[in-house]
Parts: C-alpha cells; sequence; structure tokens
C-alpha cells in the first residue's frame, strides 16, 4: 500500500509520540511495503502525534508531508493510502498556529534574551506606534513566499515565511553585513534556513528559490487562479488537475459544478479586481451609497473603513459601515439599499447577500452584503461591502474593519492576554481554563474607539497610524 514511500517516525525528545506506539507504527509501515529513513529530511512523509509541539514540528519542516499516525491506521482499514486531508498535522495545529501568531512572540520566555531587545522590537503591534520596516527588500521576498504558498494550498509553508516576514519587519537593525545576519540565529522563529535565505537575499539581492518559483509555469498558474474573487488553493488546483491552463479556458466553462457562481463573477471583472482604486473614486463610491440611503433612512451614518480609514492612496475594495439610531430601521435598510442601487444600474453583481437579523432578540447582529459596483463606462468594476451594525457597537465594528489586519490581530490578543475577548461586536470578560472560555460576561459599553482603547489600557491609536511597519526603504 504505501510502495516506496519514504517514512520518518517523529518520537521522543518531546515529540509526544510514546516509542511503544511509535515501534507498533514502524512495524504496520514495514508490512505494508513502507521505507522507513532515519532522517525527516529524506523522507516523503513525517508521522508524528497530533499533539507534537510546533516547535519540534518546526525541525522537521524539510519533510513536506506531516501527518498524525491516524494517517496510517484509517489508511491500513481502508485498505488503500487516503488522502493526507484531515490528518495534516499543520491543519490540525491550525487554531495552535493561529494563536502562536508573530505578535505573540514575547510572550514566550526563551524569545527574552537580552540580546534580542537590541534587535527585535518586543512591543505588540498596535503599541508599536511609529515602528517601520527597516528590511523590506527581505521581508517581500518572505511575503512574496507565503503567497505562493498559499495559492499552493502549503499553510505550513505560508505561515513559516508570514511569520519571518513580521519577525524581518519588527527588526530594529539594518540586516546588511554577515555580522548582521549571524545575529539572527538568535531569534526564535528564524530557523537556520531562514537565516540562510536572508543572507542570500543580503548577498545577491535576490533569492534563487523565489525566482525558481516565479519561472514555473504551473506555480504562475495556480496563483493566477487563486486570485479569482470565490477560488482559494484547492479550487486552483482542481482546476488545475482538470486541466485548465487559463483564465480564458475557465470563462467558457458554464458547468456550475466547476465554475460557480461567484467564481464566474470573480473571473469576469479580474483586471478590475486586480486593479487598485484611487481614494477620490472611494469617495466617489461611497457618495453614491450615502445619497441612496439618505432617500431610504435619513440619519444614516456611513463611513468608509479598510485601507481608506487608514490614509491609504488607494484601495484594493470599498468597505462600508452604515449604522443609524433607530434599530429597527437600520435592520431592513440594507436590503432596500441593494434593491435601489441594483435598479440604477451602481450594483451590478451581487455576491454574498446579507441574511436575516434579529434586533428584537437582544443579542447583537449585523448584517452584510458583498458585491461589485460599477460608477459609469468611464470606470472599471469595483469590489464593495457594506456591512450594517447598531449604534451600540458601531465602535468595535470601526475597530475591526478599519485594520489593518495585522493590527487588529494583534489588538485581539493584547485583549486576550489582559482576560477580554474582543470582536467586531463587543468586549467582553472572559474565563478561559486550557485556553477554552468556560465563562463570558456581559460586553462592555464602548461608544467610541477611544473608549476601547482606554478599557484596554493602550493609547489611542489613530486609524493612520494602524498600517503596521510601513517600508522606509
Ligand atoms: P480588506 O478590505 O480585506 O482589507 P483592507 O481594506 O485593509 O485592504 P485593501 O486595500 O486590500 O482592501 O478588509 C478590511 C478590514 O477588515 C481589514 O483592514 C481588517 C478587517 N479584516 C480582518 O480583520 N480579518 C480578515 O481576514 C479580513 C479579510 C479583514
Ligand atoms: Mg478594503
Amino acid at each position: 500500500m504505501f510502495d516506496g514511500l519514504r517514512f520518518y517516525v517523529l518520537s521522543g525528545h518531546g515529540a509526544d509520540l510514546r516509542s511503544t506506539r511509535a515501534i507498533l507504527l514502524k512495524k504496520q509501515l514495514k508490512s505494508h511495503k513502507a521505507v522507513l529513513v532515519e532522517d525527516s529530511a529524506s523522507a516523503d512523509v513525517l508521522i508524528a502525534s497530533a499533539h507534537c509541539p510546533c516547535a519540534v514540528l518546526n525541525q522537521h519542516q524539510s519533510c513536506p508531508v506531516q501527518v498524525s499516525p491516524n494517517w496510517v491506521s484509517e489508511s491500513i482499514l481502508a485498505g488503500r493510502k487516503l488522502p493526507y486531508q484531515g490528518f495534516l498535522l499543520r491543519d490540525l495545529k491550525e487554531i495552535e498556529t493561529e494563536s502562536r501568531s508573530v505578535d505573540s512572540l514575547e510572550e514566550d520566555p526563551r524569545n527574552q534574551k537580552e540580546k534580542l531587545d537590541s534587535i527585535l522590537d518586543q512591543r505588540h503591534a498596535c503599541e508599536a506606534l511609529g515602528a517601520v520596516n527597516l528590511n523590506a527588500n527581505i521581508s517581500t521576498v518572505f511575503e512574496e513566499l507565503e503567497h505562493i504558498y498559499s495559492a499552493l494550498g502549503d499553510k505550513w509553508r505560508e505561515y513559516t515565511y508570514k511569520k519571518a516576514a513580521g519577525i524581518i519587519k519588527r527588526l530594529s537593525i539594518v540586516i546588511e553585513t554577515e555580522d548582521d545576519v549571524q545575529s539572527l540565529h538568535e531569534i526564535r522563529g528564524l530557523g537556520t534556513k531562514l537565516v540562510d535565505k536572508v543572507r542570500e537575499i543580503v548577498r545577491t539581492g535576490s533569492l534563487q528559490k523565489l525566482q525558481n518559483l516565479k519561472a514555473d509555469p504551473k506555480i504562475t498558474t495556480l496563483c493566477t487562479f487563486a486570485q479569482v474573487w470565490g477560488a482559494g488553493a484547492s479550487t486552483a488546483s482542481r482546476w488545475a488537475s482538470m486541466g485548465f491552463k487559463t483564465l480564458g479556458d475557465l470563462e467558457a466553462v458554464s458547468d456550475e459544478q466547476i465554475v460557480n457562481r461567484q467564481q464566474r463573477i470573480g473571473l469576469r471583472y479580474f483586471e478590475d479586481f486586480g486593479t487598485r482604486i484611487p481614494r477620490a473614486e472611494v469617495e466617489l463610491i461611497a457618495e453614491k451609497v450615502r445619497q441612496a440611503l439618505d432617500g431610504l433612512l435619513p440619519g444614516c451614518q456611513v463611513v468608509i473603513c479598510g485601507s481608506y480609514r487608514r490614509g491609504n492612496q488607494t484601495c484594493g475594495d470599498v468597505d462600508l459601515l452604515v449604522t443609524h439610531e433607530n434599530e429597527e430601521k437600520l435592520q431592513s435598510v440594507l436590503r432596500a439599499l441593494i434593491s435601489n442601487l441594483s435598479d440604477s444600474g451602481f450594483l451590478t453583481d451581487h455576491l454574498a447577500m446579507p441574511s436575516e437579523a434579529c434586533s428584537s432578540c437582544g443579542q447583537p447582529w449585523s448584517l452584510s452584503y458583498m458585491g461589485v459596483c460599477c460608477l459609469d463606462d468611464s470606470h472599471r468594476h469595483r469590489r464593495i461591502d457594506i456591512k450594517v451594525y447598531p449604534q451600540q457597537v458601531f465602535a468595535f465594528a470601526l475597530l475591526h474593519f478599519t485594520g489593518s489586519e495585522h493590527f487588529c490581530r494583534s489588538i485581539r490578543h493584547l485583549a486576550k492576554k489582559k482576560g477580554w475577548t474582543l470582536s467586531d461586536l463587543g468586549i467582553s470578560k472572559v474565563i478561559r481554563v486550557n485556553k477554552q472560555k468556560v465563562w463570558k460576561g456581559e460586553s462592555s459599553v464602548c461608544l467610541t474607539e477611544q473608549a476601547v482603547f482606554d478599557l484596554l489600557g493602550l493609547a489611542y491609536v489613530a486609524p493612520e497610524q494602524r498600517n503596521i511597519f510601513p517600508d522606509i526603504r
């Protein structure tokens, strides 16, 4: 069943796989024609306990497939080699990995090495105001790798490069000399291979591995497919495996099972969606929505959030938040707005319609619409999100949808450390036992973003300051 496949069984040394289980596994594998190797670098598949710490798994990243022992036993039971999906440790560990984001580095006492203070900004991103990225030449390479591996569905490598880019952005020294490169060995999260890549970038100005990936037509096709709105890595890989090579091939498909309604829209406006929107056009779009709302429910507040509110010169889409003092009327205004703007031809396509909200049940609620709009023939089609929140929770929604994603992740993480849970709908005290929430209090009232910062004991961060670690070189 495992003919010729090379396996490495990770046990001992904190790997959390008991040696008896490991011996049994090895026996099972051997009897099904697997080849057992002594070194993970030469293995096709690494087997480790689902509880094996990430730090230990990280040391064996060279082995591309890391699965739990259940994959072996269930394959044997099924009488065939099962797909790895559902058994991949990186997937099983996703939640753990999420919570151990770059922002959580400072939590780990092993990161408190004295030396690090001089080269790595240890503050939470949401506290590190004014910090800039001194090494954009390196971090952008890692980000490109992150995006490629995201498109390939390789979450493990995607996460590794995302984490590495995050660390590089937080360095407080410019990496220029061999000594600078050497100092990176002190940082947990940057293994030898990553440091080697930094060295290559510093010496040559680029990274051969990235050039090779970008020159591979199969990979560029997958990356293009994964950029289609509504498609991710798995759809991209499915399309590629079906023999589709270009976006044109996909546009010609009429079978909804192969290209669904949203993806068809994504294909139609592929170029438009990939073109950033100037601020002035974002304002014109918001104005259209404001005017329509005025006719439907006077007194609505409309705030342009996302990258626009952070002051960026161009935006990927238009993120609008809407509120009104009359919660009941607010609840029905979104559908009326969509209908009105569709009739006028401003909204050209709908990607996700709002569901039903329940304002009378006393729970916080919100409504969300995702679609496509176009000002006129002289403008491109643009992605637009319109979200409706009651006034009571509007400040939380503002904070959430202003981003950046990194800033929000950081502030949520800080809230968590202080015993709170923060979302777009509120902030509550929580009691966690073994990381599980066992009790959650009522949401505190915060009518402004300032009030949320105050509650968390944080100095207010203006929206324009929430772009974390902008580049200076
Ligand atoms: P986006 O519109 O995806 O991002 P953006 O406006 O910051 O950047 P762009 O110019 O590319 O559109 O999302 C808007 C905000 O929503 C984002 O800044 C933070 C929040 N958000 C999250 O917190 N998590 C997420 O996964 C996403 C997609 C958004
Ligand atoms: Mg946006």
